[in-house]
């Protein structure tokens, strides 16, 4: 039985390492015959670890619902639904904290950059936790196991950041399924598509992120053709001559690269061979053209949807009915596998 599950924060609007590194996967994925179930969903509770502003919240995730449907996600074929309608989720996290060595948890690398992000700390190493790290934002791929064991999930499609997080939620499935004798969740496996990481264009060493403070770093789907030819414009680059992919040596050429030959579909050599020769201001118009035509249909549906609020919002509602069947059928049974409930 093959289950998929997925999820994207409505921290704002999906960028084009979200649409790169795990919406396309989506919307492949919904198309695969062999899945039983395919589950989006739009993850607001894991949003409160960064976004707090109530109003924000609210907008954020019919705004999130419409663009992922305007990409290509199809209601007929996977719930779409909000994380917080499905209380399971919460309880289930719970029940897995309390097998969760904090060790683990520490040695996550997200939490550690979202910290040091919000907090304005420059490096990783003098992070100190005693200075407000909230309990939340450290727990969360707890949440993020529970998100994905909840459905008894086999595969997960996600970005090359949270590889780690699937690695953990494995461990933890592991750790539960032994120590109550009882094989209850499948350890789910990671789907990576080949563009797994989409760099920030400010700072190439980053990866490209909703929550940057820095506008110019990202591409957001609804950007107009001019914002996205500024900030292609404004991508940090080297002096380096020609067009080369090196993501060690030249990260930020490199970043455009794999943006043109996933837009394209030209493989990375392909798009170095057509503009080896050219500088970067040659390449970057073409980068950018390229994206402003591809993102014309999206921003199109997009517009189409914001139409059609009410319908949006039957998707959403109707999604989470659905996934709460499944969500208190499996609970009951993790329930009665721990001695509670009985
Ligand atoms: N830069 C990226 N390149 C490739 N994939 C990415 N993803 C995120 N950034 C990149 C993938 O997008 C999915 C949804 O992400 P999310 O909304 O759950 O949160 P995130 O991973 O923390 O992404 P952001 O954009 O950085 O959000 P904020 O700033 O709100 O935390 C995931 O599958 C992720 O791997």
């Amino acid at each position: 039985k093959r289950i998929t599950f997925s999820g994207i924060q409505p921290t704002g609007v999906p960028h084009l390492g979200n649409y790169l590194g795990a919406i396309t996967n989506w919307v492949s994925l919904q198309n695969n015959k062999s899945s039983e179930l395919v589950l989006y969903s739009i993850v607001d509770l894991h949003a409160l670890t960064i976004q707090k502003d109530a109003k924000m919240l609210q907008k954020s995730k019919i705004e999130m619902t419409i663009i992922l449907m305007a990409c290509g996600i199809d209601p007929k074929k996977c719930l779409i639904f909000e994380q917080s309608k499905v209380s399971a989720h919460s309880e289930l996290s719970w029940i897995l904290n309390c097998i969760t060595p904090i060790g683990w948890l520490s040695r996550m690398t997200q939490w550690k950059t979202k910290f040091q992000e919000q907090k304005n700390i420059r490096s990783i190493e003098d992070i100190d936790i005693s200075i407000g790290l909230d309990l939340g934002l450290f727990a969360y791929p707890v949440l993020q196991a529970a998100d994905i064991l909840l459905y008894k999930s086999t595969h997960v499609p996600v970005g090359d950041d949270q590889v780690q997080h699937l690695e953990l939620t494995r461990d933890i499935a592991e750790k539960f399924n032994k120590f109550y004798k009882k094989n209850v969740f499948p350890l789910p496996q990671t789907i990576l598509v080949p563009a797994k990481r989409i760099l920030s264009l400010k700072d190439p060493s980053k990866k490209m992120s909703k929550s940057s403070p820095f506008e110019y770093s990202r591409i957001n789907l609804t950007d107009s053709p001019e914002e996205i030819s500024q900030k292609i414009k404004r991508a940090t680059t080297d002096s380096q001559k020609g067009i080369l992919y090196s993501p060690d040596t030249r990260p930020g050429i490199s970043n455009l690269i794999t943006i043109y030959s996933s837009f394209t579909g030209l493989t990375i050599e392909q798009v170095v061979n057509k503009y080896k020769n050219s500088d970067s201001k040659t390449f970057k118009d073409s980068v950018t053209e390229i994206v402003v035509q591809y993102l014309q249909p999206i921003q199109k549906e997009i517009e189409r949807l914001k139409k059609e609020e009410g319908y949006v919002k039957s998707v959403l509602e109707d999604g989470a009915n659905k996934a709460n069947e499944i969500a208190k059928r499996n609970l009951e049974e993790v329930y009665k596998v721990i001695g509670l409930r009985n």
